[in-house]
């Protein structure tokens, strides 16, 4: 490989981003390996980060790169491709961090086609050590590319404070899903609501879109020429991602119940994990007594037949066409949030920014 200093990058979007990736893996492959460790370790981490950070759809790293570009109105140069494909690749070094460890949470099969990490027979529990270094690897990669910055301290805070959010999305989660006691009183949209802006929303939405604004140094403040008007940037930008995020969950939960694992690349435990999705809020609102009856019996438990009562319930209350409302409302209610940033030339944020990321979600099948 030629030094880093002279990458270049060509093709589609997607390859450019893959060949970022190539750079990074072999730089953190060099680093682990100057601590001289066995090489049954070094073997072992490689095949950790094969495993768990390349295979996503890459929504949220390739946004990063998507808003760098945006922001900066014009094509990168390859060195500004590559800090930008860092940052983006960091998000998916973090996204690979919560779903390993999710997975063992939430007890789930399969993954992105394959099975589940920890249930590959030698991995298990080492699943959990193997987190931690993918988390660690992200540090390294900061450090790597942006110790110099003047923003670098913004990047680890923003890192920390977002991955100290979704620990709190999760747990909020797993509270609200006991196993072996089901109590379908206490949950609630607000909750369903509450629950996925901590844990989906910073960590998928808002924080790609500020890490490309602190690489283009956005202010945190500035006056907009166009509308006249102080300009928070950052909580502007929250104000519009987090929403985004809670939609974002919501399409996970309901295709976690009506996607095929083909589909979707996973097999849905939602209904059986107990979980406070969007759609048993959505199914409970609209159950008849009896309906109600079958759900209270039947939701949280592990067993495939009670699994498929639920399911008819949720088709009998007609889940797909409410989810298809609810998406087309939504869609149109964070347009129209979107429709009020206003588009200054310069470092600042721009409506595109917003109405890309919601685009590339919007009617998702998988
Ligand atoms: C998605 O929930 C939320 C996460 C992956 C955050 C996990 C956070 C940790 C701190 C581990 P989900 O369980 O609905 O996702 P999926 O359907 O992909 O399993
Ligand atoms: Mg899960
Ligand atoms: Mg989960
Ligand atoms: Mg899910």
């Amino acid at each position: 490989m030629p030094p880093v200093s002279n990458a270049t990058f060509n093709g589609s979007k997607r390859d450019r981003f893959n060949q970022a990736f190539t750079i990074i893996r072999q730089e953190l492959l060099d680093e682990f390996a100057a601590q001289n460790v066995p090489e049954d370790a070094q073997n072992w981490y490689r095949r950790n980060i094969d495993y768990n950070v390349p295979g996503g759809k890459l929504n949220r790293g390739l946004s990063v790169v998507d808003s760098v570009q945006v922001i900066k109105g014009r094509a990168l140069s390859d060195a500004e491709y590559l800090k930008a494909a860092v940052l983006g690749w960091s998000v998916e070094f973090l996204q690979a961090f919560f779903l390993v460890l999710d997975d063992v949470m939430d007890r789930s099969l399969t993954r992105r086609g394959q099975l589940c990490y920890y249930r590959v027979p030698e991995v298990g529990t080492i699943s959990i050590n193997d987190a931690v270094l993918i988390e660690s690897s992200i540090y390294f990669l900061l450090k790597k590319h942006f110790r110099g910055e003047p923003y670098y301290v913004d990047l680890l805070e923003l890192f920390h404070e977002t991955t100290s959010k979704t620990g709190t999305g999760q747990l909020l989660d797993l509270l609200s899903a006991p196993e072996d006691s089901v109590d379908l009183s206490k949950i609630s949209l607000a909750k369903f609501e509450q629950i996925a802006l901590y844990k989906t929303s910073y960590y998928s939405f808002y924080l790609p879109v500020a890490l490309a604004m602190l690489l283009c140094e956005v202010p945190t403040t500035y006056e907009s020429k166009s509308i006249g008007q102080q300009i928070e940037a950052y909580t502007v930008a929250q104000s519009i991602l987090l929403p985004i995020g809670q939609y974002f969950q919501a399409q996970d939960d309901f295709l976690d119940f009506s996607g095929t694992p083909e589909q979707i690349g996973k097999v849905g435990t939602d209904i059986v994990d107990n979980k406070c999705s969007w759609c048993i809020n959505t199914a409970l609102a609209a159950a008849s007594e009896e309906q109600r009856a079958i759900l209270d019996a039947s939701y949280g438990r592990r067993d495939p037949d009670a699994e498929a009562r639920v399911k008819a319930v949720f088709e009998a209350v007609g889940l797909r066409e409410k989810y298809r409302i609810y998406e087309e409302e939504v869609y149109a209610r964070i347009n129209t949030l979107i429709q009020a940033v206003p588009d200054d030339e310069g470092p600042y944020l721009k409506k595109k920014i917003f109405t890309d990321f919601l685009d590339k979600i919007y009617k998702r099948q998988k």
